[in-house]
């Protein structure tokens, strides 16, 4: 198809969907749960073969926040992946149809519209989202005294820093779970600003009532970030660790054993305070303290700083195959203890 190599500017990925959705409409269907605080409809696509009566169901979100489950603006391979993913599970069914037929699967490959599209128009490396945030004079906010930085991977400057405008919310502090407690900013021109109070953005209230709607399903929860080469589990708020602890890291070293066969790429696999740094209000911890879903990891791809954020087009198609022979380790897993 024309999509064979997809193009990955919003509008594109947007047309993609809508072309699976019509031209699959058996397989796949394409919701839209809400808009963008700029008014952009935020969509899921929903894979289902009807070939198992009540599946579990697995989520994945690309650039939520950041930039595939993409919260984070700026992480284009987050997108990019989870579009990958569902290439494989709708044009390449024959090919995976195990993992098709037997999981509902709820992708949705950009959770952050405005952000992706404002780190394509203007700022590269922006995060958040685009909100416009109450206005209160900067100067008020200098005198912050905890603000929260990418200090785990040693930046040296505060990447997504606007002094001028100090617009959006980092959609992966705004979750309501232990919000604002530690790792996340007061200062709305911060690149972690959690917002004035959780769930002030429609994108996160969009994301956690479809996930709250159907979490008895969700046996998974898996949200794209870059970069870092890392599978994070819960919980980010605090160092003690869930008590399932053990079945995470087991899982979580499976599906990094599989990636990692494939073109022999390391990954750490651990919490967010041992290996990264320590978050609150993040969506992982969220869908897993107040959604229940047992298996919820955070994935930060490729690479480890070689590139960064602006990781090199020939490097997506490798990303996303070994993403998904992560992932397709996961489903099997789900689907077997069912
Ligand atoms: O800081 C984040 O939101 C994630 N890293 S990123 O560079 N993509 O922004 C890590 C979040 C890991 N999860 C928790 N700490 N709960
Ligand atoms: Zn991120």
């Amino acid at each position: 198809t024309r999509y064979g190599l997809f193009s990955l500017l919003l509008s594109n990925i947007q047309e993609y969907l809508d072309y699976l959705g019509s031209s699959m409409p058996d397989l796949v269907k394409i919701i839209t749960i809400g808009k963008s605080s700029e008014n952009r409809p935020l969509k899921v696509a929903h894979i289902s073969s009807g070939k198992k009566k009540d599946p579990p169901a697995i989520w994945i979100d690309g650039g939520k926040f950041h930039y595939f489950l993409g919260v984070h603006g700026r992480e284009w391979i987050a997108p990019s992946t989870a579009l990958f993913i569902l290439k494989q599970l709708t044009e390449n069914y024959n090919t995976n149809k195990g993992v098709v037929d037997g999981i509902d699967w709820y992708i949705m490959p950009v959770a952050n519209p405005d952000g992706y599209e404002y780190s394509h128009s203007t700022d590269r490396l922006w995060r958040k989202s685009r909100s416009k945030n109450p206005s209160k004079r900067y100067d008020d906010y200098r005198s912050d005294d905890y603000n929260y930085y990418d200090e785990g991977r040693g930046a040296r400057f505060f990447w997504g820093d606007d002094p001028e405008n100090c617009q959006g919310v980092d959609l992966n502090r705004n979750w309501d779970f232990h919000w604002k407690e530690v790792g996340a900013s007061n200062n709305p021109c911060k690149p972690t600003f959690a917002g004035d109070r959780p769930f002030s953005e429609p994108e996160t209230r969009a994301m956690s009532d479809f996930i709250m709607d159907h979490s008895e399903q969700m046996k998974a929860y898996l949200t794209l970030h870059s970069y870092s080469q890392m599978l994070l589990l819960p919980w980010g708020y605090t160092k003690q660790n869930p008590k399932d602890y053990d079945d995470l890291m087991y899982l979580g070293r499976k599906a990094i054993e599989s990636l990692t066969r494939m073109y022999g790429t390391p990954y750490k696999i651990g919490t967010s305070p041992s290996l990264l740094y320590p978050t609150s209000g993040s969506s992982d911890d969220w869908a897993k303290g107040r959604a229940g879903i047992k298996y919820s990891y955070t994935l930060e791809l490729r690479d480890k700083g070689t590139f960064g954020f602006l990781l090199p087009a020939t490097q997506i198609v490798p990303t996303g195959r070994e993403t998904f022979a992560a992932v397709k380790t996961i489903a099997k897993h789900v689907m077997n203890s069912d």
